[in-house]
């Protein structure tokens, strides 16, 4: 309860003051932004008092906020990225689909969608390639599946996949004026079997963007910028619930210390070698399972 006697100075200390906050929310608030507020003012107090943050190192936290936001538009999300890096996004991805992993269904796996994908990228033939300026070290492969819905094992036709991956360099098409537009983008629409397929590169892996707070971060953090092989993925068809995801080159390095902690069970994949086809050395296979919306 209130002690209507103590100090205010005293009092800011301790979990009146951060009653006192929480209670200031008026009554027309939506019950869920008062849950989440709540919430996030008790825990971003208990954070301050438990590691006796001093006004430099605050200060310090805020100029990285705002650093991040100077530095992000469409093409860079830095926010995103310092989430990353602390393992946020992936927290929150695991939350979002913990229903669908407890359904005991087939369902595909999600990962976080990372800040590069485009909401614009176009939709291109089956059979076609993403990569329209293959680098000199890249090395092309075939991805082909089949969409089929969890509940049924029927094939969904008209089922959209969306991909994309960065080049060799480590940069997507955005962050790297000498790729086209839209290079290593693609969207598919399965056919009446629900397949899609596609020529891109075998992934390589990449240091997330440097340059930025989250950057720094990981530095002072002194942990490495490394992400594994992997291309995105967001799936979507009728009547289904659509996935984000990302799938990993089992022979891949840093799988196991991916800088933004995508990995899991599930999501590594076998490109594996690829006969008598001039356009690509390797292949792979990758089915998808939809849970019903
Ligand atoms: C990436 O390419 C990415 O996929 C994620 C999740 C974070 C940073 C860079
Ligand atoms: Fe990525």
């Amino acid at each position: 309860g209130h002690n209507d006697e103590e100090p205010t100075t005293g009092h800011t200390l301790g979990q009146d003051f951060t009653d006192l906050v929480i209670k200031s929310m008026g009554p027309k608030t939506s019950p869920r932004l008062r849950t989440v507020m709540s919430s996030f003012i008790q825990h971003i107090h208990d954070f301050a008092r438990e590691v006796n943050l001093t006004s430099e190192e605050w200060m310090l936290g805020v100029q990285m906020i705002n650093a991040a936001g100077k530095m992000s538009d469409d093409k860079r999300n830095e926010g995103q990225l310092m989430c990353d890096v602390i393992g946020l996004e992936s927290l929150v991805d695991a939350i979002t689909y913990q229903e669908a992993v407890k359904s005991n269904k087939p369902l595909t796996a999600s990962a976080i969608l990372g800040p590069f994908w485009r909401s614009d990228t176009p939709t291109r033939p089956n059979g076609s390639t993403i990569s329209f300026d293959t680098p000199e070290d890249g090395v092309v492969a075939f991805m082909s599946g089949q969409v089929t819905s969890a509940e049924t094992g029927a094939p969904l036709a008209g089922a959209v996949v969306d991909v994309w991956q960065a080049s060799t360099n480590g940069l997507y098409e955005q962050q790297d004026p000498a790729q086209q537009e839209h290079n290593l983008r693609g969207k598919f629409v399965t056919d009446a079997e629900g397949r899609y397929s596609f020529y891109c590169l075998r992934p390589t892996p990449y240091p997330v963007p440097g340059d930025g707070p989250a950057g720094q971060l990981l530095d002072l953090m002194d942990r490495h910028h490394w992400r594994p092989a992997h291309i995105h993925l967001i799936i979507e068809a009728e009547g289904h619930k659509a996935v984000t995801t990302q799938i990993f080159d089992s022979d891949s390095k840093y799988l196991e210390d991916d800088s933004v902690f995508a990995v899991k069970d599930g999501l590594t994949v076998d490109f594996v070698p690829r006969k008598n086809d001039p356009q690509a050395a390797f292949q792979l296979t990758y089915d998808i399972s939809l849970a019903l919306d």
